[in-house]
């Protein structure tokens, strides 16, 4: 019998070899993560109407890499405080751990409601928790795409898009990251394939560039 040691050491080189790294989808509860993974890989994650849908970070095979779907995080209707923190901090001890491991992360948001809930925290005085997320993954090198979600839903796309990038943090407008926030349907299947050439086009990029 194979020990641990040996199959992991095998497993890590096998991943070398093929490139079997991680992209993982992150955000808030019910933002279109699992229906966005589904659109693009044909895979049959569990998606649903309502927040919470996916408990534990879920794994799926997409074009030699390993895409993972993992919890929503923040409100969930009928989620104890307590249960939701420990979600929290579990998808936080997740990307840490594997950081090294995770080639990409796309940050899913909702379109339309994102702005408005940024602006209620911040009003609150406290840091919302889609930018505490961003700027987590910016501090551990990990590069981002912002899904800009139902867009379908969406009016003013460039005007909101433009208040987003200053309220993450970031200097200029939509012009200088055409490669980090990219408005999609997951539901309607649209820009979908801008968004695949994006993915491409960050895998390809050293780490770094947007930082
Ligand atoms: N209008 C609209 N609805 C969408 C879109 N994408 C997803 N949805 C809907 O949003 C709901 C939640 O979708 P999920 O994919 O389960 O969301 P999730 O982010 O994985 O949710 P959790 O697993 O709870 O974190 C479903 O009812 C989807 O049909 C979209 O582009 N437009
Ligand atoms: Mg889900």
């Amino acid at each position: 019998m194979i020990n641990y040691p040996l199959s992991k050491f095998i497993r890590e080189k096998i991943c070398e070899v093929i490139g079997r790294d991680m992209i993982i989808f992150v955000g808030r509860s019910n933002v279109g993560k699992s229906t966005l993974i589904y659109k693009l890989t044909g895979k049959n994650v569990k998606r649903g109407k309502r927040p919470g849908v996916t408990r534990k970070p879920i794994e799926v095979n997409w074009r030699n890499r390993k895409i993972i779907d993992m919890p929503g995080f923040g409100f969930m209707s009928g989620v104890p405080d307590r249960v939701r923190e420990k979600i929290k901090t579990e998808i936080v001890h997740f990307i840490e751990e594997n950081a090294e491991d995770i080639d990409l992360a796309i940050l899913v948001i909702d379109g339309k409601s994102a702005l408005e809930i940024i602006e209620r925290w911040e009003k609150r005085g406290e840091i919302p928790i889609d930018v505490e997320f961003f700027q987590f993954l910016q501090e551990l090198g990990i590069p981002t795409i912002v899904a800009v979600n139902k867009l379908d839903k969406m009016k003013n796309v460039g005007s909101t898009i433009n208040k987003l990038i200053k309220k993450f943090g970031l200097n200029g407008t939509w012009i200088d990251y055409k490669d980090v926030f990219i408005p999609i349907s997951a539901k309607f299947g649209t820009n979908l394939d801008e968004f695949k050439k994006v993915i491409e086009k960050r895998l390809r990029e050293p780490r770094g560039q947007h930082e």
